[in-house]
């Protein structure tokens, strides 16, 4: 064999037996999910629940993936069959496997009949996505945005699938929204009547009927794979992989048990389905992300370049725990049984994994997206409930600065869809005149929450 093999069906029984592999007949299965979104956080997570319930028994719910524009994806897994690996990464060392869920990748600008043809297809019972927050084209105010919907959106291509379906007589689908998003099945099943209401309000009808839309908690953290990272996989395996992914050991999913039709059993391979997933959610938003924002903002600004530095830095680590314990924490109605001291203690834990290299730059894009759910809705509350929040200030001053432009020099222009709208903001050097223009109302950000005249001073203090 070539030593630069590269992994296939065809070179998957070349792999040394300490790579686990696929534990199934892929050639066997059908496909039951298409997934919108097939970065590398799908597939180290709900592909990787997918996979380990098809090789516990679950049969046909192979993926069906769509990158709605680029094609590097796509150029990564199908010539490998769908399959990559995954690798967990730890101070105790990495294991690899390999992840068969995966069965081809479908680029929906250049094969956008394929897209819809998946989508009406009668084995396909599920809709996942992982579409980051702005793939919801929301306005500043949360309603749809029309003009973006339009474009190569998954609405668009939502609406003709299910079009198809309606015509067909088929059943509707459940459509799980996997994204970091307050709500994220609610907000996605209002996004989808608002597009249906003005494109067609028979179909907005029908999928109100036949459609449902759960709300899911997804975490697991996954750095982007970098070049060495391919290396040492190629190291572990002996074949080349465009498509590995690297991620911690821990994962957690935690689903709304509101299915439109069949689901795999992802109960048994160690997802949780719950009547409520509101308390985990809100957790994970304000706890893990609101620490992770807060980790980067302030640790870029303090010159650090990946997750486990920053979270060591004895000038950002009192900020990180005040800003769990004492800011977001308070916030939080917990389930049942949910510890929150032992879930902050655990990411605290999570964050200092030495083996991840989790860059801050890859947390910082986005901002404008992000902050909402993670700082803003927990500066609401507890203004309501007179609590002072030192800790997620200093984050959004930091944040505030990020997008001035204080960290360009040295990480590149600032990458955030609003980015052209947060620079103007910051036009002629005024941080209270910013501050206005970004956060509030009518401001750039979506925002619950507006600065008090002493936020004000704190914020424009760190920003002078
Ligand atoms: C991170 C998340 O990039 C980011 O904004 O906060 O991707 C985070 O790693 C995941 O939500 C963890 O589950």
């Amino acid at each position: 064999m070539s030593q630069t093999e590269r992994l296939s069906s065809a070179t998957l029984t070349a792999l040394p037996a300490t790579v686990a592999q696929p534990g199934y007949d892929r050639a066997a299965q059908g496909a039951g999910i298409v997934h919108f979104g097939i970065g590398a956080f799908h597939r180290a997570h709900q592909a990787w629940y997918t996979d380990r319930a098809m090789a516990n028994g679950d049969q046909d719910w192979g993926i069906i993936g769509v990158s709605l524009r680029s094609a590097s994806v796509a150029r990564q897994l199908n010539p490998q069959d769908g399959l990559y690996t995954l690798t967990e990464c730890s101070a105790a060392g990495q294991t690899t496997q390999v992840i068969g869920a995966v069965q081809r990748v479908l680029v929906a600008s250049e094969e956008p009949e394929a897209v819809i043809a998946a989508l009406a297809a009668p084995e396909t019972r599920i809709v996942t996505f992982t579409v980051t927050e702005k793939g919801y084209c929301r306005a500043a105010d949360g309603s749809l945005d029309p003009f973006l919907a339009h474009h190569g959106s998954i609405y668009h291509y939502l609406e003709l699938g299910l079009r198809r379906r309606q015509d067909a007589g088929l059943p509707g689908l459940t459509l799980l929204s996997c994204d970091n998003l307050a709500h994220n099945g609610r907000q996605l099943e209002r996004l989808m009547a608002e597009h249906l209401e003005r494109q067609d309000p028979g179909l907005a009808r029908w999928v109100a009927a036949n459609c449902t839309f759960p709300c899911a908690m997804v975490d697991r953290i996954v750095p982007a794979t970098t070049a060495a990272d391919r290396k040492a996989v190629y190291a572990a395996t002996g074949l080349e992989d465009d498509g590995a992914v690297m991620t911690e050991p821990f994962s957690q999913w935690v689903i709304e048990d509101r299915f439109a039709g069949p689901r795999p059993a992802w109960e048994k391979v160690g997802a949780e389905l719950v009547a409520d997933v509101a308390p985990y959610e809100t957790a994970k938003l304000r706890l893990l992300n609101g620490a992770h924002s807060a980790l980067a903002y302030l640790g870029l600004q303090q010159g650090h370049t990946f997750v486990h530095e920053a979270v060591a830095d004895p000038a950002i680590r009192p900020l990180i725990e005040r800003l769990m314990r004492q800011e977001a924490l308070p916030t939080i109605a917990a389930a049942p049984g949910q510890d929150l001291n032992a879930y902050a203690d655990a990411l605290l834990e999570r964050f200092a994994n030495p083996a991840l290299n989790h860059r801050l730059i890859q947390i910082a894009m986005d901002g404008s997206q992000k902050i909402p759910q993670r700082w803003l809705d927990t500066l609401a509350q507890n203004r309501r409930q007179g609590r002072p929040c030192p800790a997620i200030l200093a984050a959004l001053a930091a944040w505030l600065g990020h997008v001035r432009g204080d960290n360009a020099a040295q990480w590149g222009p600032v990458d955030d869809p609003k980015a052209g709208a947060l620079a103007d903001a910051w036009q002629g050097g005024d941080a209270r005149a910013a501050i206005a223009r970004i956060i509030g109302k009518s401001g750039v950000v979506a925002s619950t929450w507006e600065p008090s005249q002493s936020d004000l001073d704190f914020l424009a203090d760190r920003l002078a």
